[in-house]
């Protein structure tokens, strides 16, 4: 259960008035809001502790290389890794995936090589594979999916063959919805001597993840998608693989000693972390994973859940409405074109009734080809999204066929 008063306490921005309106944020997919605790965390560091971390002695510059480890450690164990050099600290899930691509892609991919993604990916899944497929002549191939938004398994474990190197696949997919079942696909891509990273983006807080236990070789995270700050996110890999991957960037600490002629690396994980890096961004993802744990991600899960069941029958009672993507296994994602409307004119509609939903192809235009559509509104939510939400999201849709005559 969540404590609603809890959640009003800790997001003030759910019951401000912004304009004429309180905003009902149903945008969770695109980023979340953020608690008082981790705004909090990142207002200290700045302006009670401020300094920077890995490089001196001072009692400031400790604090905060302690504060900016313990996330790594949080996180370390929010995933259920084994080692802490495996956490990355990155921009985020697309930083991640394009380290991914131009390190041990760059150094393992050979001309002919294939790598397999699914219709469904985010450009920023797509987009590394096709950059390094320029560079090294490797080959892309896409999983297919049926009309529900769920991989076709048969069919695309017909791609996993002795030529396939490297599976980057979506655990949770930000325009459908869809869980993708991420354990199956990573023991296909094993069977067949390829390596699997997920695209994670989506998954931190709609499912229990386990990288152990999946076995997955690589994850990309972003913190702003589980109640953390942005332009931070962090890239899990096994350690066998990361110590054998060439820096992403050279500078500042990721050296262990510098001549003119040759420069050796330090050790894991600061060989991928490059120059100063985001540290207040680093220590308030620290804040949003304690938020998360102190309210257990079993509930967090448990509230979407009963929220995508209401929100899934409530929306389907619209005439002309149709949701895309209906999968079996879903996250809180509800996506949905309306007869006779753009999806533009859906959000120009309902944001005046203070709706925040969002619209157009979610970065995943081969997925909106594939489904045969332009794009589509999306409802996305979390923990601090309540029935009433999406009750006032039905009304206003009723209102806009009404009044547009569909
Ligand atoms: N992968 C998925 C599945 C995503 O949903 C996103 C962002 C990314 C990768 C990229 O993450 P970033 O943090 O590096 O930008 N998705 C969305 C969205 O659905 N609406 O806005 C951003």
């Amino acid at each position: 259960m969540i404590d609603y008063k809890f959640i009003l306490e800790n997001f003030p921005q759910i019951s401000t008035k912004t304009r004429d309106h309180v905003i009902t944020y149903l945008d969770s997919a695109a980023t979340t809001l953020k608690p008082k605790a981790v705004v909090e965390a990142v207002d200290t560091y700045y302006l009670k502790e401020c300094a920077n971390v890995h490089r001196g002695i001072h009692t400031l510059s400790e604090i905060s290389t302690d504060k900016y480890e313990k996330t790594r450690d949080l996180l370390k164990d929010y995933l259920g890794a084994e080692h802490r050099e495996e956490i990355i600290f990155t921009k985020g899930t697309t930083e991640s995936l394009n380290m991914v691509a131009r390190t041990y892609g760059e150094e393992n991919l050979k001309p002919g090589d294939e790598i397999n993604i699914s219709y469904m990916e985010h450009h920023s899944n797509i987009v590394p594979w096709q950059l390094l497929s320029e560079r090294t002549g490797t080959v892309l191939k896409i999983m297919p999916i049926n009309d529900q938004g769920e991989i076709i398994l048969e069919e695309a474990f017909k791609l996993f063959t002795s030529k396939t190197k490297l599976v980057s696949v979506v655990f949770v997919s930000n325009s459908l919805g869809t869980i993708n079942p991420v354990k199956e696909i990573i023991n296909k891509a094993h069977e067949v001597g390829a390596v699997c990273l997920l695209d994670g983006a989506q998954a931190t807080t709609h499912e229990k993840i386990n990288v152990k236990e999946l076995d997955c070789d690589f994850l990309a995270l972003s913190a702003h998608k589980m109640f953390g700050p942005t332009g931070v996110g962090a890239l899990y890999g096994k350690k066998v693989l990361l110590e054998k991957m060439p820096p992403f960037m050279g500078g500042g600490d990721m050296i262990d000693l510098v001549t003119f002629e040759k420069t050796t690396y330090n050790d894991l994980p600061y060989k991928f972390e490059a120059g100063t890096p985001n540290i207040a961004g680093v220590i308030g993802f620290g804040a949003a994973i304690e938020f998360i744990n102190s309210i257990g991600l079993e509930n967090i899960i448990a509230h979407e859940q009963e929220l995508l069941e209401y929100g899934t029958k409530k929306l389907k009672e619209i005439k002309g409405l149709r949701l895309i993507g209906e999968a079996k296994h879903k996250a809180s994602v509800l996506s949905f074109v309306i007869e006779g409307t753009h999806s533009h004119d859906i959000a120009s509609f309902t944001t005046q009734d203070g709706l925040a939903i969002r619209t157009g192809h979610h970065c995943t235009q081969p997925l909106m080809k594939r489904m045969n559509v332009p794009a589509t509104a999306r409802a996305s939510l979390s923990i601090y999204n309540t029935k009433e939400d999406i009750d006032k999201l039905y009304n206003s849709l009723m209102k806009m066929i009404d009044i547009f005559g569909l």
